[in-house]
């Protein structure tokens, strides 16, 4: 079984595997450390990573780029014309979901932005597969800590359709955060102050800064706080802007009425951009760029800051935010370490810097640490591993409330709770308790849709609880949900039964058990008094693996009992769980049937891909052949041949030479296997008769030498 992180990042995505007692990122098919974040359509097959990349600009209008920011939005959001930019491939609106329309086969085809990114993650997935020479299932793949649960779903989804077993969607932050701290060895223990770190991340698209504090075998997020539209791709775009203008006035063309032009102008703006992190000036220079206009510019790092002034003046306040929602102080932040491409540019560092008042920490690779803690994160989970102990607390971005019809049966119940709130731990369970005769239906959604990203819908899901009834004596079922925020950070109603009070003896308890000490949540299990009728009762724990998990706190008595000594005891209610109650959920999630179908479509498409590039192996393999034989035939195999023979070769090789280039431009893979083996039946006595002089030859040396 594999083990792999994937740093699914706006421009690049980088793999990284456990393996050899350690994590190593892996280079892809052309030796690439970061494989692009593009998928292609063509005539015959897909072009999914680095050949997306290298079709890119002849096939601009089918290769969709941008695919992150894609997930899970609506093309009617007034963001996706922000987004719409940055993807030169149309979008289309499908069903809700946006999607892009490309011609693939020959045909029009529409697909979603999570088939999209299942296409890429296939890639990713045979990228892996090929380097470990396994078959790859688990992995941990990174996101935005602000994505939301329908854009989570939405890669959720994209994965399974892909065939791979998403163990966690972990924020990217808490990936790099992960991979510091099971590193070090050094970290403070449980009473000592803890070690408090800043992680900024800054792509080519968003901005992140985490404020995590690390003690020994532990992390814990204590704010995150982000700009989901500050990165690279902002430079660029400033720099595109500015070459555009200066090119209309100076050389009289509009590259922005030119999809290709355009496209040169980015790779060039970005490289430009790269080499003035270094040095105070740098060049641009295209030849030919359109209507055979060569153009040349210069540009110093000043004019670059100040093309992107706006986008660096707000550079400072996810910090601010971060520390703030920490309720820390500059003085309190022991590291602040960088990750992410754009943290290179000097105007970055420089304001990072400034603000914390302190040398800025490279410890992480940049662009590698993100996939690093992913894998990470997969080894731990993973059964194969076994990993050093690392609890990972993240935290909740957006607050969570769940809303129900009031029952008839009780006139001045709450019809909503906040039950997940901003700067609680995740994952996290809260089990809900209810007072029904019937049947009922709850509802969750973000409790803040203006935190929301564009105007992504608050809706997150309908959970309709069914079995409720009242006793023979008309009593209220004790309805209990388990409302849990999971290690994706989605959120599900997971599960639902009821309970009744019973009269229970049990010891008077001595000591706090350990779960008491180390989570204050869970000594608010309080079921011992009845729960007031007006608002359900919320009760949480964050479980984890050192931890005895929900069930057990529920329904084993206390650790104290164990103790050899008689305790003393003491009559107390208890809720008894005396059965299920089955829960249908409607959430945002693809339907079983849909995700089957788009698994099975997109097999039939690597299916395609792999016919196409095992024909084009074949169409290479009979071209190389046909050169190598002509080549031998006057040489070595001269000997071995008589001058009927040789013609006769010679004259089959031209003639499948001839087809190669004709009618044989465009054949299928039996047919090249086919010709292949029509050369090997006149060339293959000639080849025999070779070896067999080689091998006497040998076995003539061999003897000598053995005499
Ligand atoms: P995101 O995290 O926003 O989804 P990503 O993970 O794909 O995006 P990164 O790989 O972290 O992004 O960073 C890519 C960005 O960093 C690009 O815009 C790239 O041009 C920029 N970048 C890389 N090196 C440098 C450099 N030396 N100077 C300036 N910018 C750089
Ligand atoms: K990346
Ligand atoms: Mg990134």
């Amino acid at each position: 079984m594999s083990v792999v992180g994937v740093d699914f990042g706006t421009l690049n995505t980088v793999i990284a595997v456990a393996r050899n007692r350690g994590v190593d990122v892996i280079a892809n098919e052309v030796s690439n450390r970061a494989t692009p974040s593009l998928v292609g359509f063509g005539p015959k097959s897909r072009y999914l990573g680095e050949p997306a990349k290298t079709q890119e600009i002849s096939n601009l209008k089918n290769t969709v780029g941008n695919l992150k920011r894609l997930a899970g939005r609506a093309l009617s959001d007034p963001e996706l014309q922000i987004e719409a930019q940055y993807v030169s491939a149309p979008l289309v609106d499908i069903n809700g979901q946006v999607g892009a329309e490309v011609t693939y086969l020959g045909k029009k085809e529409q697909f979603t932005a999570t088939q999209l990114i299942s296409m890429y993650l296939s890639k990713v997935k045979a990228t892996a597969s090929a380097e470990l020479k396994l078959p790859v299932s688990d992995l941990v793949m990174s996101v935005p800590a602000w994505f939301t649960d329908v854009q989570r779903r939405s890669l959720m989804d994209a994965a399974e359709i892909a065939g791979l077993k998403l163990l966690r969607l972990m924020n990217d932050t808490t990936a790099s955060a992960l991979g510091y701290g099971i590193t070090k060895l050094d970290l403070p223990t449980a009473e000592e102050k803890p070690r408090r770190v800043a992680f900024i991340d800054i792509g080519h698209s968003n901005y992140t800064c985490s404020i995590v504090e690390f003690r020994k075998g532990e992390l814990t997020v204590k704010s995150t706080a982000y700009d989901r539209h500050f990165g690279g791709r902002d430079f660029d775009k400033a720099l595109v802007d500015h070459f555009a203008a200066e090119f209309k006035e100076k050389y009289k063309i509009d590259i922005k009425s030119n999809g290709k032009a355009m496209v040169r102008v980015q790779a060039a703006a970005e490289k430009l951009k790269k080499i003035l992190s270094a040095n105070s000036q740098a060049p641009l220079n295209i030849e030919s760029l359109m209507n055979d206009v060569d153009v040349a510019s210069m540009l110093k790092r000043e004019e670059l800051e100040a093309l992107v002034e706006p986008l660096l003046k707000r550079a400072a306040v996810p910090l601010e935010q971060a520390l703030a929602e920490a309720k820390l102080k500059v003085e309190d932040i022991d590291i602040v370490e960088l990750v992410g491409g754009c943290t290179r540019v000097p105007a970055l560092k420089d304001t990072i810097q400034k603000f914390f008042n302190k040398p800025l920490s490279f410890t992480l690779n940049q662009d590698e640490a993100v996939a690093r803690g992913c894998a990470f994160s997969c080894a731990i989970l993973s059964p194969v591993f076994r990993v050093r102990d690392f609890a990972i607390h993240d935290i909740v971005n957006y607050p969570i409330e769940f809303t129900w019809e009031k029952s008839p049966d009780i006139p001045d119940e709450d019809t909503s709770l906040v039950v997940f709130n901003k700067g609680n731990v995740m994952p996290s369970t809260k089990i809900l308790t209810f007072y029904r005769k019937n049947p009922f239906d709850l509802e969750a959604k973000y409790a803040k849709p203006d935190q929301l990203p564009g105007k992504i819908n608050p809706w997150i899901g309908r959970f309709s609880v069914k079995g409720v009834k009242s006793d023979e004596k008309d009593d209220f079922m004790i309805c209990k949900l388990k409302a849990r925020l999971n290690l994706h950070g989605i959120l599900n109603v997971e599960q639902g039964y009821y309970v009744e009070d019973v009269e229970v003896e049990e010891p008077i308890p001595e000591e706090k058990t350990e779960g008491d000490k180390k989570d204050p949540d869970v000594s608010n299990l309080n079921f011992h008094s009845p729960p007031p009728l007006v608002s359900p009762l919320v009760t949480s724990n964050e479980p984890q693996s050192k931890r005895p998990r929900l069930e057990e706190i529920l329904l084993t008595t206390s650790k104290a009992m164990d103790a050899e000594s008689t305790p003393k005891m003491r009559k107390v209610k208890k809720q008894v769980r005396k059965g299920e109650l089955p829960i249908s959920a409607g959430t945002s999630s693809l339907d079983a049937d849909a995700k089957n179908a788009a698994a099975e479509a997109e097999a039939a498409m690597i299916m395609e891909d792999k016919l196409v590039a095992d024909t084009e192996e074949k169409k290479n393999e009979l071209e190389t052949y046909i050169y190598e034989m002509r080549n031998k035939i006057d040489d070595q195999y001269a000997d071995f041949a008589s001058e009927a023979e040789k013609e006769k070769l010679k004259a089959k090789l031209e003639a499948s030479e001839d087809w190669l280039y004709d009618e044989g431009e465009d054949a299928t893979k039996a047919i090249y296997i086919a010709k292949m083996d029509e050369i090997r039946a006149v060339a293959g006595p000639i080849v025999q008769r070779y070896f067999d002089k080689v091998e006497a030859e040998r076995a003539a040396a061999q003897a000598a030498a053995d005499a």
